[in-house]
């Protein structure tokens, strides 16, 4: 049988070709980063730069302590190799793996929370992030925290009982409440800290501020908020990487190029893009060293990859899928496919945009299909397609709202989201195969889906979760959206 990578039998990865890494020395490196939400992406892109950074800077305090706020699975993954893990990066023609050895500790929130409250507030700690996905906020549908939430409304009763002085030893039930308390702890000190959204949202980093606020109104933090205005940033950022999910053939392949096995493996196109705000309350590790690039202004950078790259995954995974594609590059050889990635970006989106500093749209354009057409990167149109309705609005709708306002019905953009709808209430491709649903209103999209396929597109824009009324109720948007729907319909039995 084969070993499995930990501390002990590093060694004997040690020269092997194609292989490098860990570029700092695990034993030597301590925390000074809390992360929230260890999953595959966070794996191969922040911990990835935060690691070069390090080394390049020969500074040792950049290690992180990785929280996963839901599942136990990476903890399980990391744990028994000390925190090491791999990352195979699949270009169209070159295959490498590097070990990352930063990942200084692991732990579930619901089994360790104490622990990671302590890790957020110690004072060797100088940043905190997020890649915890769109839903992992639990905003409500004007954007805000969902007080009506159960899980957050135990961290609201937690936080008001320990401003109130009583400590309390229950888990933080969600990210922003777990941040909260930590920053709560952290008051006690004063040492300024920086929190750092990395999810495909709309002004993440606001957005986050503004959550973690409406937890402490909520809770009554009023000395924690005035604290947070003086002590507390939360910069916005733009990521970028394509990190399909590990399969067994992955981990054969990586097994044969570490001699290894890898329970926390994760996978990598090799593009890798960082822009992160220059605004932080403390020190930071020098990212820039490791090629991200820090910046005033983080937002044409933002807007240009949710709409061109994300919503163009969004247009190609569910025409995809519906169209009987299992992979996204295959989806891409369809010319119907291929025709609506285009149409999008360079009728829809482009238009919309102001080009960020030094990029030019229409090679932005290309390198993406490029990128989306690489086969060794393996990414899945389910996997895209899943949480539709927590992606759309930030994707698409902004793309749809500009246009409108300008006179115009964006027709690809309606027609990406009319393949959202079919994909949604058919649930089988053209085949007859299934196409699950995987997003957190499953029940309320079903419910919405149910009843004559005439009324369907109505019944959909009539969910404020997912259509603001501005967009939902313009006339020209509605009957583009009816036709697109019907039509796309007919295709599916
Ligand atoms: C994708 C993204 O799964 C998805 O919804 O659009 O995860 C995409 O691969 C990344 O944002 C690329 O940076």
């Amino acid at each position: 049988m084969t070993d499995r990578l930990s501390p002990t039998t590093l060694a004997h990865a040690a020269g092997r070709a194609d292989v490098s890494g860990p570029a700092v020395d695990p034993g030597a490196t301590t925390v000074g980063v809390v992360h929230l939400g260890v999953g595959a992406f966070h794996r191969a892109h922040q911990a990835v730069f935060t690691e070069a950074a390090a080394a390049a800077a020969g500074e040792s305090h950049w290690g992180i302590f990785g929280v996963t706020p839901r599942s136990r699975r990476v903890v399980d993954q990391l744990e028994p190799q000390g925190g090491l893990y791999s990352v195979l990066t699949k270009g169209a023609g070159s295959t490498s793996l590097q070990v990352i050895g930063s990942m200084r500790d692991v732990a579930h929130l619901g089994s360790r929370s104490a622990d990671v409250l302590a890790a957020i507030a110690a004072p060797t700690t100088h940043v905190v992030s997020t890649t915890v996905s769109e839903k992992g906020y639990h905003r409500a549908h004007d954007g805000r925290l969902d007080l009506a939430d159960d899980a957050v409304a135990a961290d609201v009763a937690t936080l008001r009982s320990e401003v109130g002085g009583t400590t309390s030893d229950d888990a933080a039930r969600t990210p922003v409440g777990a941040i909260a308390r930590g920053l709560l702890r952290r008051a006690g000190h004063g040492t300024p800290i920086t929190v750092v959204c990395c999810d495909n949202m709309v002004d993440n980093g606001h957005v986050l501020r503004g959550l973690v606020e409406d937890l402490l109104d909520a809770a009554g933090a009023t000395e924690l908020r005035t604290w947070l205005d003086d002590a507390v940033r939360f910069p916005m950022t733009m990521v970028d990487r394509i990190t399909p999910a590990t399969t067994e053939a992955h981990h054969a392949e990586a097994t044969a190029l570490l001699g290894l096995r890898d329970e926390g493996l994760v996978v990598a196109e090799p593009f890798r893009q960082w822009v992160v705000e220059d605004d932080f309350a403390g020190p930071r590790p020098r990212w820039e060293l490791a090629g991200a690039v820090l910046t005033r202004d983080v937002r044409p950078y933002e807007r240009a990859k949710l709409r061109m790259l994300n919503g163009t995954h969004s247009a190609v995974a569910y025409l995809g899928a519906l169209r009987g594609h299992r992979m996204i590059d295959e989806a891409l050889g369809d010319p119907e496919v291929l025709g609506l990635a285009r149409r999008l970006m360079d009728e829809d989106v482009m238009p919309t945009l102001e080009a960020p500093e030094g990029v030019d749209l229409a090679e932005y354009r290309d390198s993406i299909l490029e990128r989306f057409a690489n086969p060794a990167t393996g990414y899945t149109t389910l996997q895209v397609a899943g949480d539709g309705s927590q992606k759309l609005p930030m994707r698409i709708l902004g793309t749809v709202a500009d246009r409108l306002a300008a006179g115009t019905v964006p027709a690809a953009a309606v027609r990406t989201l009319a393949a959202w709808i079919a994909f949604v209430a058919r649930g089988r491709d053209v085949e007859g195969r299934e196409l699950p649903l995987d997003d957190p209103l499953a029940d309320r999209l079903r419910e919405a889906a149910s009843g004559d396929d005439a009324g369907l597109a109505d019944r959909m824009l009539a969910l404020r979760a997912v259509f603001p009324e501005q967009v939902a109720d313009d006339p020209r948007f509605r009957e583009a959206l009816r036709t697109e729907v019907r039509d796309l319909l007919r295709t599916i039995p």
